[in-house]
């Protein structure tokens, strides 16, 4: 397919809604109730993420900016000339513009997004800003085993970009498959650069997901409304909860949507009963230290060759190589 306001080849995997189906109504059907972070975005929950990134409490896309533009210089050259840079995401946004910008030329950039319109429109706005970069977006679930359409490896050398710290919403064993599917998809002489949030005083981190203007109380919630729209689902809204904490021992922020009363919400004809105060798991956000992210990459077969940190040593950038 290709879009009609510019020259580019998409390379289309999109899952279809049948996908989101099953899966939500397995997630529902467990003890306890589970479903994916992947579902809260929609439109709306991207601009609510875009929201939450600018919220004080928020400190993780501050803290990378500033560590990019400090180490911007010393990052390109630790990933060389002629690189493809295939980003887990579509990131029109700051961090992948800079970076885009500070590589030596030429450069290609692989954007790898389940969402064809955000993938689509941040393809567009770069491809305008910078003519000379080759976009070869694809549309696709990147937590899913996928072929990626990489082109003249021999030539380029394939850096995977997975910033913002989201390596953090999956559990170690799906983030080791997630790193190991990195290593598969960058050969021998690619590399992987990926943000990964680090541990700190607890407080710090449990505010930065209960905001005090509401943000992500609304971001989480959203994801009902997704579910509403996109399966005719009946979930009222107003009868749900946000609830945020830091679980020392796991060394992750576990996000749960409370019930706030006994009901029952209905998907295709499925009845789902919830009692007062029972919960549905949806999101992990796991924090490291170096020593645990270093052992999470071995585990992948990937090994950390540079860290770059802010001045706080909030957030790092891991570099990472076979
Ligand atoms: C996308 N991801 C890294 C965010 C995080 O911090 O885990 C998602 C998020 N959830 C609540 N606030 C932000």
């Amino acid at each position: 397919m290709t879009s009609a306001a510019l020259d580019v080849q998409l390379h289309d995997l999109q899952p279809s809604a049948d996908d989101m189906l099953g899966d939500v109504l397995e997630g529902l059907s467990r003890q306890p109730k589970q479903l994916s972070s992947k579902y809260f975005y929609d439109a709306r929950g991207s601009r609510l993420f875009e929201r939450i990134c600018e919220q004080p409490e928020y400190y993780l896309t501050r803290a990378e900016l500033a560590l990019m533009r400090e180490h911007l210089s010393q990052i390109a050259d630790a990933l060389g000339p002629e690189v493809l840079l295939v980003e887990y995401g579509s990131g029109s946004g700051i961090k992948t513009r800079l970076l885009l910008e500070h590589l030596h030329a030429p450069v290609a950039y692989m954007p790898v997004e389940i969402s064809r319109s955000a993938l689509m429109a941040s393809v567009e706005r770069l491809a305008d800003d910078h003519p000379s970069i080759q976009m070869l977006p694809v549309c696709a679930d990147f937590t899913q085993p996928i072929e990626l359409p990489i082109p003249d490896r021999k030539q380029r050398r394939t850096v995977i970009y997975f910033p913002g710290s989201t390596i953090g919403n999956f559990e170690a064993s799906q983030a080791v498959r997630l790193l190991r599917q990195m290593r598969e998809e960058m050969g021998e002489n690619g590399a992987a650069l990926v943000g990964v949030d680090l541990l700190k005083d607890p407080a710090i981190i449990e505010a930065a997901y209960n905001d005090a203007a509401g943000v992500t109380a609304a971001f989480t919630l959203n994801m009902l409304v997704h579910i509403n729209r996109e399966l005719g689902a009946d979930f009222d809204v107003d009868g749900f909860a946000h609830r945020a904490r830091f679980n020392p021992q796991t060394e992750r922020i576990e996000t749960h949507i409370d019930s706030l009363r006994k009901q029952d919400v209905h998907i295709e004809g499925r009845a789902f009963h919830f009692d007062a105060g029972e919960s549905i798991l949806v999101e992990y956000s796991c924090k490291y230290s170096r020593e645990s992210f270093a052992r999470l990459a071995g585990e992948a077969g990937l090994r950390v060759e540079r860290v770059w940190t802010d001045p706080d040593e909030l957030f790092s950038l891991q570099y990472l190589v076979a």
